[in-house]
């Protein structure tokens, strides 16, 4: 009984930091790693999961954690992400105060579009006083995870941080591409180096080093003062949190870091970005195994998206008795295999995989069709590819890439510019 009496308290506790916070996601940044992928759309709107962007992860996080004040900060290629949202995310209640709001660089203050992430959020302080939040948590657009951002409000409070930042183990190899970081005994940052070219590891642990999630949670007040201080330095910074906002206030300032971890099983969380080609491939895949590391099928954390109402995903006979089967993979609505072969591989929503083909280990985004006689292997297609009939991907990496482009790792990547077709609308 107490400790149920307990729990209640501390979720009452959690629900009132989470009604007082305004949810800032950084969604304007390029991702040029992903190649053509990106070239029309912001890295944010890339398809993930069978049927999800990737900004569903982090706005779903919000919703489930009960932040329900949410802006969206694009700049680049934002067509595709902007009707996505407003498609998907405009079932909350503006009578209960809750909202995804869309903050595109306007030259709201200044004459310029967002330089740096932290001009980003400057730019749009007057918004953000506008709501009047105790707490501002800023969030990346374009990282795939699921997380409860309550409980780093709570550490936030209870270490009476100015500034937290979530933070995770890579291993040390990786972690030149993150901004690294150093913690005393209270988790206080101590040490911290953005994209590092000799990252330190952790103590006790020489494989791995500790590094940021960029996301923050500042107390409001906090952040107004730091980046108009910020601001001022014109020529010196480049405007950004992890380059120049976060190493100039840890000497000044209390920065506490967050450690995010998977609390049913206490290790290392699941956060994935899914930043190139290959690493992208690699994670849509790993989602159709028995039992991956991020369990999309979990009631109560529900990943929210804008979907199109489509019919069930259909396996069907051609007209010669050719059995059309999908095996080891994952198949959104809308999709229909006939007289073809799916092994281990993921197709989006409205995907048609015609009589005699073949497809394995590959990503095919929605809207998708591959004509007959295919021979598709190790392939990411992007969406609204028309494959022509007797395609073979993936079995000479020398012809592949005189038309498509072929990762480090062997993935051929398909658009429809690179078959001389049209984008479709939306992307
Ligand atoms: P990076 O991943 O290099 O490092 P950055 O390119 O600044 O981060 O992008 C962060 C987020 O902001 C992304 O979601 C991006 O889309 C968005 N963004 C970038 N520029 C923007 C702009 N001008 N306007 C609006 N949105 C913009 C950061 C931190 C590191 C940390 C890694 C973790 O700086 O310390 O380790 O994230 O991935
Ligand atoms: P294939 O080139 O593999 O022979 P078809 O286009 O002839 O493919 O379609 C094979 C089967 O797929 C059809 O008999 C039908 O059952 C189903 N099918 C194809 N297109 C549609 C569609 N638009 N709506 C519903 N079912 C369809």
């Amino acid at each position: 009984v107490f400790r149920e009496a307990a729990m209640q308290t501390t979720k009452r506790y959690v629900s009132r930091l989470t009604r007082q916070t305004l949810a800032l996601v950084l969604a304007g940044g390029r991702g040029s790693r992903l190649h053509d992928l990106t070239k029309w759309r912001a890295k944010p709107a890339v398809p993930f999961g069978g049927k999800f962007r990737i900004i569903d992860f982090p706005l779903s996080n919000c919703i489930n954690s009960g932040i329900g004040q949410v802006g969206v900060i694009t700049q680049y290629k934002a067509h595709s992400l902007i009707r996505h949202i407003q498609r998907g995310w405009s079932f909350l209640r503006a009578e209960m105060d809750e909202f995804v709001e869309l903050l595109p660089a306007q030259q709201r203050i200044e004459t310029s579009w967002y330089s740096g992430t932290a001009d980003a959020v400057l730019q749009n302080l007057d918004i953000i006083r506008s709501h009047n939040p105790e707490y501002v948590l800023i969030l990346a657009g374009d990282h795939v995870y699921k997380m409860d951002y309550g409980t780093m409000l709570a550490a936030h409070v209870e270490s009476e941080a100015d500034i937290t930042v979530g933070c995770i183990e890579v291993p040390l190899k990786e972690a030149s591409a993150f901004g690294v970081m150093a913690v005393d005994d209270d988790l206080q940052i101590t040490e911290f180096s953005e994209k590092p070219e000799h990252p330190r590891s952790m103590p006790g642990d020489p494989e791995k080093a500790l590094v940021s999630m960029g996301i923050y949670v500042f107390s409001t007040r906090v952040l107004q003062e730091e980046l108009l201080k910020d601001h001022k330095q014109d020529d010196s910074s480049s405007h950004d949190f992890g380059k120049d906002i976060i190493p100039s206030v840890i000497k000044r300032l209390r920065v506490t870091a967050f450690p995010f971890r998977d609390p049913v099983h206490n290790k290392v969380a699941y956060w994935r970005d899914v930043g190139t080609v290959d690493a992208l491939w690699q994670a849509n895949l790993e989602l159709i195994g028995v039992s991956p590391d991020l369990n999309m099928y979990d009631s109560e954390w529900p990943i929210w998206t804008y979907q199109e109402q489509l019919p069930p995903a259909k396996f069907v006979f051609d007209d010669e008795n050719r059995r059309g089967t999908a095996v080891d993979s994952m198949v959104a609505g809308g999709c229909i295999v006939s007289g073809a072969q799916v092994r281990h591989s993921l197709l989006f929503s409205q995907v048609v995989v015609h009589s005699y083909s073949d497809v394995q280990d590959s990503v095919i985004f929605p809207d998708v069709e591959i004509g007959r006689h295919c021979r598709i292997q190790k392939a990411l297609i992007d969406r609204g590819c028309r494959i022509p009939e007797g395609t073979r991907v993936g079995f000479d990496v020398r012809e592949d890439r005189k038309r498509f482009f072929v990762s480090p790792n062997g993935v051929v990547l398909i658009t429809p510019e690179m078959l001389g077709q049209d984008y479709p609308h939306g992307l």
